[in-house]
């Protein structure tokens, strides 16, 4: 069989993926392989392009305030097996033009505060970036999910200068407290643990082990603003000035 060009539908494609593995030759693998290897590159420096805005500000707040409120990032980018798996489950049309429509999330960063009125502030600082469009929004604290997961999710889009063009790339970029995310990822474990299929009992545990999670945010909220308001004042740019020209002043007055 002729290696295929262009990305086409695979002919005698019926909706059943086995007999359409059984159709297709290694070397038609091998350059479907190839192309989306490209696409899921733009996403990549999509990734690196946000995780460096995020760590300039990162780096700007330390320098400029005692304090800091992101705790850390990470980043993933979505294995091609999971994108797939994506496309089948929400029955996307299985080409690459309905993925890049369609799924995007495939560029993920999580940002980790460590107080719930930081994730508001990193979001604005964010979205605010004139070459950040926002594109969907979903508070998952104000509206947490029946499980007990919280965490604020943006969908962005930004520019990515590839050598030949421009690219506007989706990237979603979840920005949650420590204890949200410590609970995320327990969850998590214990969802794939399960296979989803978590028993009651830890279902309830989970559940409990969120509103103490929440609660927790509550106190430490409350504490960083006594804090904040009993701390000192941090110097500005007006307490180094020389003030000698000022008492000459007053002297030559008298
Ligand atoms: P991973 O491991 O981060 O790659 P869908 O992708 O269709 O299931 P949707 O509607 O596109 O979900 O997006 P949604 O609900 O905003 O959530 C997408 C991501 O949020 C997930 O990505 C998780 O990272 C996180 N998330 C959402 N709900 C939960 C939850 O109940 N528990 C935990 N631990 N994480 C959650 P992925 O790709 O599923 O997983």
């Amino acid at each position: 069989m002729e290696v295929m060009r262009s990305w086409q539908p695979i002919s005698g494609f019926d909706g059943d993926l086995t007999a359409t593995v059984s159709t297709v030759s290694l070397e038609d693998v091998r350059f479907l392989r190839g192309q989306f290897t490209d696409f899921m590159l733009g996403y990549k420096f999509a990734i690196d392009e946000v995780v460096t805005k995020i760590n300039i500000l990162r780096e700007d707040f330390n320098a400029a305030n005692a304090y800091n409120p992101i705790e850390h990032i990470t980043s993933r980018l979505k294995s091609p097996e999971s994108v797939l798996e994506k496309v089948q489950r929400k029955n996307y049309a299985m080409n690459l033009a309905s993925i890049r429509k369609n799924v995007l999330d495939i560029a993920g960063v999580r940002v980790v505060c460590s107080f719930i009125s930081d994730i508001a502030k990193i979001r604005d600082m964010l979205v605010g970036q004139e070459d950040i469009t926002l594109l969907d929004e979903r508070d998952y604290i104000t509206n947490r999910k029946p499980n007990g997961y919280q965490s604020l999710h943006l969908i962005v889009s930004i520019p990515v200068f590839r050598a030949d063009r421009t690219d506007r790339m989706p990237v979603e970029i979840q920005i949650r407290t420590i204890a949200m995310d410590f609970w995320a990822s327990l969850e998590h474990k214990i969802y794939y643990k399960y296979e989803g299929e978590v028993p009651a009992n830890l279902r309830d545990e989970l559940a409990e082990a969120a509103d103490a999670a929440a609660q927790l945010d509550e106190k430490m909220e409350g504490l960083h603003r006594l804090v904040d308001r009993a701390g000192p004042t941090p110097p500005g740019p007006a307490d180094s000035l020389d003030l000698s020209a000022l008492y000459a002043n007053f002297l030559s007055d008298r």
